[in-house]
């Protein structure tokens, strides 16, 4: 580039969103299964592409065995017995460890040569391929590019942004959700310590719903199924949950309880292949033969057509159990486990079948089929995922998967029970050490029992809420282990506002992404350890530990050689910032977990119950289980004295303008999260493409369009227009007025106030949008939208 040229491209902002501009689609048939041969060669070409078949090929044989490390991917549980010795992985695991296991990596040369802005104007997927980081960072007020900085002068720019801030509450410390068990401990240790509860985290965008729903109504924010309570159950119902790209090892489970007579029901908008069928890619038969339909029946719900067809499923019941008494409903346990029976089963007396099941969207012989299969049956497992989690009634809704489990009595037994499928590989874990907003009084009490100093009391931000105390100034300084906060939220040019006002932006990552581009005034960038590599203390080849879905705390133990000798693992950066910051006031011993995970191990057990001889347990061949009583049938309610409790809830009017449509965002099968490994979502039939909308045909028809149109989306919640330029119209068979979207793409069409009611996360599945043809002009729009929103600041 000239010199002058260069210039003036450096005064233009760097860009929040992946840049407008449209591949090469192709469109293919649609799968009716997952999983099989491409998917092992799929395996092969991801590492072989990132150059790591040797490096990435040794380390597949590791992941998620009984010696090995935890795959970063799902959190999905491995078997407990035995494990495969061809490896314990899948498709989408071996591409999420060739993308931290790949040879590339950043230097500094890379970032002396490349400012922001340039690198802004690239799409998500190249920024993610540079490679691995692996010096820390800093950019400096006004500057173009990141300079490298010393790890110590890193820690000392942190140290003194925090201290001085008028008070800790100006700091947040967010969390994505792969950092191991003994990093969260250390990390919300230092916040709380330093003074503050601001812990926004993935789980505020993720699983946040399901915790609300569940403490109050049976006592535990967890789910309450082992991995072998499918092996051995007779109705799996899967809802608004994508497993064959998003938890792939489930389809393993399912296949396996289907061998043993189970049936699975499927509710989804789409038909997903991985709800379809299955092909074991790890068997033989599976490989070369047709193997195995995975839904008995499938739902193709409205998009929030849930709560209507939950009821209408319960109604049924209801009958059900009239005509046969003490056959469908466990009036015992209703009688004896349980409040509220009487209030939840007058309600129905409002309600008319057709009328929920005309809401639903579901055809009526279908909806009859559900309560069928279900009603001489007790063994239910419910499986859930972000396609409830992200509706505005989110909680209502699976508060009613709970009442509809209650019924049956099929909560705390074995092959029943609520499963909702959790996200990132340690997101739990992070949960369980504590990182949360709305931390309880007797874990903080304990805190202050076993460390002495005494922890704040007030209720911390989320991440919505962190995202608006960034406009004025209430947050100054935002901090980041893992995670790409910017792209994935919600607003994105109203987040990206918030993001450029802060004082200072620190990371901690493995690769680079577009929250280290959209910073503060001053950010840095600070390398860490992938959890496939070594991680060697004082000669030592440590381990971590996580918590998988289902409450099992196992070790991880990298086996790579790091990318780079200026890599410090996560733990030790926690401690040598706290050091830095809090210095001589600290009451804590950061030295001795900087000598030792042991001794971080050591007061996890004295500060969190259920982690007895944790050191000891957690070399257990396939760890240790966390006490969970409501999977033992008792339920710790604090309000219904140790009842479940039946819940009362709305049907949700979901009223649409003539020309609006709701948009549910989603993940192809070739991202994780903002990662995107590749351009193709192969089970959908979408290939060298991300910007499409998914529509039925008879909507198509109905605008004026046809499959293949170039459009822009719109929102405008709270009265402001939101735009998301250029995206092709595919023709899929989903419900009428409903489309469906990837993100990070369409986030900037949420709005920061589309939240679900009560846990507050973006209502990132029910969106209202309105779609127009594409106009050229439209780019003129969108960048009065976004210098408006720079001049304003
Ligand atoms: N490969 C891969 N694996 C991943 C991830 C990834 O991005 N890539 N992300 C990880 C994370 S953090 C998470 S949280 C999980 C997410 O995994 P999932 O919970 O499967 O999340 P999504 O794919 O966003 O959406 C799930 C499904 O919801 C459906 N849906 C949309 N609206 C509705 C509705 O109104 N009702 C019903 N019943 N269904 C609806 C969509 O069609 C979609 O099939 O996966 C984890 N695993
Ligand atoms: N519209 C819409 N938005 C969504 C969703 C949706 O369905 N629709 N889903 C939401 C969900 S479920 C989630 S969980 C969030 C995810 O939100 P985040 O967790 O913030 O996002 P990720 O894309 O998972 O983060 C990827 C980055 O983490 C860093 N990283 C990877 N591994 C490690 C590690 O081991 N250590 C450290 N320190 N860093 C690491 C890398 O730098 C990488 O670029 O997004 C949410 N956003
Ligand atoms: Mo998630």
């Amino acid at each position: 580039m000239e010199n002058d040229e260069h210039k003036q491209a450096h005064q233009k902002a760097p860009s929040a969103e992946p840049p407008y501009k449209l591949l090469n689609l192709q469109v293919t048939k649609a799968k009716s299964w997952a999983a099989g041969i491409p998917a092992v060669k799929v395996s092969i070409q991801t590492l072989l592409k990132e150059k790591t078949l040797i490096r990435g090929g040794k380390a597949l044989f590791k992941m998620n065995q009984f010696d090995g490390f935890d795959c970063p991917s799902c959190v999905w549980p491995d078997p407990d017995d035995e494990r495969s010795p061809l490896g314990e992985y899948c498709e989408n695991g071996a591409k999420a460890l060739a993308e931290e296991a790949t040879n590339k990596k950043i230097t500094v040369e890379f970032f002396k040569e490349n400012s922001v802005y340039d690198l802004s104007q690239l799409s998500d997927y190249v920024i993610g391929h540079f490679g691995r980081l692996s010096e820390p960072m800093y950019m400096p007020p006004n500057g173009t590019h990141y300079q490298p900085i010393s790890w110590d002068e890193a820690f000392k720019k942190i140290a003194h942004h925090l201290n001085k801030l008028e008070s800790p509450d100006e700091a947040a410390f967010y969390t994505s959700g792969r950092t191991s068990n003994e990093a969260s401990f250390v990390y919300q240790l230092f916040a709380r310590e330093f003074g503050t509860n601001n812990f926004p985290d993935c789980s505020n965008m993720c699983h946040e719903t399901s915790g609300v729903a569940l403490i109050p109504t049976i006592g535990i924010g967890k789910g309450t199924v082992k991995l072998r309570d499918f092996y051995d159950t007779d109705v799996i119902v899967i809802i608004g949950q994508n497993p064959g790209t998003n938890s792939p090892r489930m389809l393993s489970a399912l296949e396996k309880g289907k061998g043993n007579g189970a049936k699975v029901i499927a509710i989804n908008p789409l038909p997903e292949a991985g709800l379809m069928g299955f092909r074991d890619p790890q068997k033989v038969k599976g490989i070369l033969g047709s193997g195995v339909q995975l839904a008995d029946l499938y739902l193709p719900v409205k998009i929030n057509g849930d709560m209507a067809l939950l009821k209408a499923i319960e109604m049924l019941l209801i009958q059900f159990e009239k005509e046969s008494p003490e056959k469908v409903l466990d009036k015992n346990f209703i009688a004896n486990k349980t409040v509220g029976y009487q209030e939840f089963l007058k309600q129905f007396e409002g309600y008319n079948l057709d009328d929920l099941i005309q809401k639903s969207g579901v055809a009526a012989d279908l909806v009859n089929k559900a309560a069928q299969m279900m009603s001489f049956k007790k063994r239910i497992i419910f499986c859930w995922g972000m396609g409830l989690t992200q509706q505005h009634n989110g909680v209502d809704i699976i508060k009613e998967i709970i009442n509809l489990l209650l019924m049956k009595g099929s909560i705390g037994i074995p092959g029943g029970g609520a499963c909702p499928v959790r996200g990132h590989s340690n997101v739990q874990g992070n949960r369980t050490m504590l990182i949360n907003h709305t931390p309880t009084t007797e874990e903080l009490d304990q805190l202050k029992k076993v460390f002495g100093f005494e922890p704040p009391r007030g209720h911390g931000l989320d991440v919505v809420k962190t995202i608006k105390a960034m406009q004025n100034g209430q947050v100054k300084v935002f901090f980041g282990m893992g995670g790409n906060f910017l792209s994935a939220t919600p607003d994105t040019t109203y987040t990206a506002k918030g993001i450029r006002k802060l004082d200072l932006t620190v990371y901690v990552s493995t690769k680079l992404n577009r929250s280290h581009l959209i910073h503060g005034k001053e950010a840095l960038i600070l390398p860490t350890l992938s959890r496939s590599e070594i991680d060697m203390v004082n000669g030592e080849r440590q381990f971590v530990s996580t918590e998988n879905s289902m409450g099992v705390v196992e070790w991880s133990r990298g086996m790579l050689t790091p990318i780079s000798q200026h890599l410090i693992n996560e733990t030790h950066i926690v401690c040598k910032l706290a050091k830095a910051t809090l210095g001589n006031k600290s009451v804590v011993d950061w030295d001795r977990y900087i000598n030792s995970y042991n001794a971080v191990r050591d007061d996890i057990e004295k500060c969190i119950p259920g982690f007895e001889n944790y050191n000891e347990r957690v070399k257990q061949k396939g760890g240790f289980y966390l006490p969970n009583a409501a999977r033992d049938g008792d339920f710790k309610t604090r309000d219904f004295g140790n009842r479940a409790s039946f819940t009362l809830t709305d049907i949700p009017e979901n009223t649409l303008d003539a020309d609006e449509y709701l948009m549910a965002t989603t993940r192809t099968h070739d991202q994780f999260n903002t990662t995107i490994y590749g351009l193709d979502d192969r089970y959908r039939g979408i290939h060298n493409e991300r910007r499409v909308i998914f529509m039925n045909k008879k909507d198509i028809e109905k605008a004026g369009i046809k499959s293949g149109d170039k459009v822009d989306l719109f929102n405008y919640d709270d009265g402001i227009e939101r735009i998301a330029p250029l995206f092709i119209i595919v023709e899929y068979p989903i419900p009428e007025k409903n489309t469906v979207t990837y993100f990070p793409e369409t986030n900037v069409l949420v709005s920061v106030n589309n939240v679900v009611k009560e846990s507050n996360m973006p209502a990132s599945k029910y969106v209202k949008i309105k779609i127009r043809k594409h106009t050229p002009d439209i780019f003129k729009k969108v960048d009065d939208i976004q210098s408006q929103s720079l001049r304003s600041e």
